[in-house]
């Protein structure tokens, strides 16, 4: 008995997506029929589907608005046909700026790639830097007098969202109100006489950023009690 193979190349196009099978089989010259076999294959020419969802502390995060905390980027990819091969790693922005960005990448195993980027990641992770002086910073003689003071100083920041002044009489009675720095206030120049460390007036300032930080600072004024502490 001999047996002989005959190599036959049959060219057949498939045009359509989606998964294609071929059945084949071979007859023999006195007509005997080899059982029926069955190869499976797919077509894929569509990109896989790639999203990706951002985070800070387990919380949504919204692009283009300011947080101080590490933004965490997690991608996902689905593909119908073919499947999915590979997608980007999360990633972790943790370095302060506005508008970062980071891109994320999936294939599917035809090699069809998709790319999504998540943009508009605003970091501020530093505090506003606050200087605050008043001048003068002794008020004398306690005459009752109203005695003018300038408040100086600045706000050091690249994204201040507010600032608030505020001004405390340790007596209590009612303050002028500062709006800003350069401004002048008119502080009473008097004290109790039992007085001894003087009155003492405190002018804070705090700031917030855009991303949530506060800084404050201080400065006082004082009606002291005698000249010799002033
Ligand atoms: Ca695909
Ligand atoms: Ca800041
Ligand atoms: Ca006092």
């Amino acid at each position: 008995m001999t047996t002989s193979f005959i190599k036959k190349t049959l060219r057949i196009e498939f045009e359509d997506e989606g998964v294609h099978s071929l059945t084949y089989y071979s007859v023999d010259k006195d007509g005997n029929m080899e059982d029926q076999k069955e190869t499976q294959f797919t077509i894929d020419r569509t990109p896989p589907q790639i999203v990706y969802e951002a985070s800070t502390d387990d919380k949504a995060y919204i692009p283009g608005t300011w947080t101080n905390k590490d933004v965490l980027v997690i991608f996902s990819c689905i593909d119908s046909l073919s499947g999915v091969s590979s997608f980007s790693e999360p990633a972790l922005v943790s370095t302060e700026g506005e508008n970062q960005a980071v891109e994320g990448e999936c294939r599917d195993k035809s090699g069809n790639v998709s790319k999504v980027t998540a943009t508009g990641i605003n970091i501020d992770k530093t505090n506003p830097a606050i200087s605050i002086f008043a001048d003068p910073q002794t008020i004398w003689s306690p005459n009752g007098k109203l005695v003018p003071v300038r408040i100086g100083g600045e706000i050091q920041e690249l994204n201040l969202s507010e600032k608030t002044f505020s001004i405390i009489d340790e007596y209590g009675f009612p303050v002028p109100q500062l709006n800003d720095f350069g401004s002048t206030i008119y502080l009473e120049a008097k004290r109790n006489d039992w007085d001894s460390d003087g009155r003492r007036y405190t002018i804070n300032v705090e700031a917030v950023d855009l991303a949530g930080n506060r800084s404050s600072a201080a400065t006082q004024v004082i009606v002291p009690h005698d000249q010799s502490k002033k």
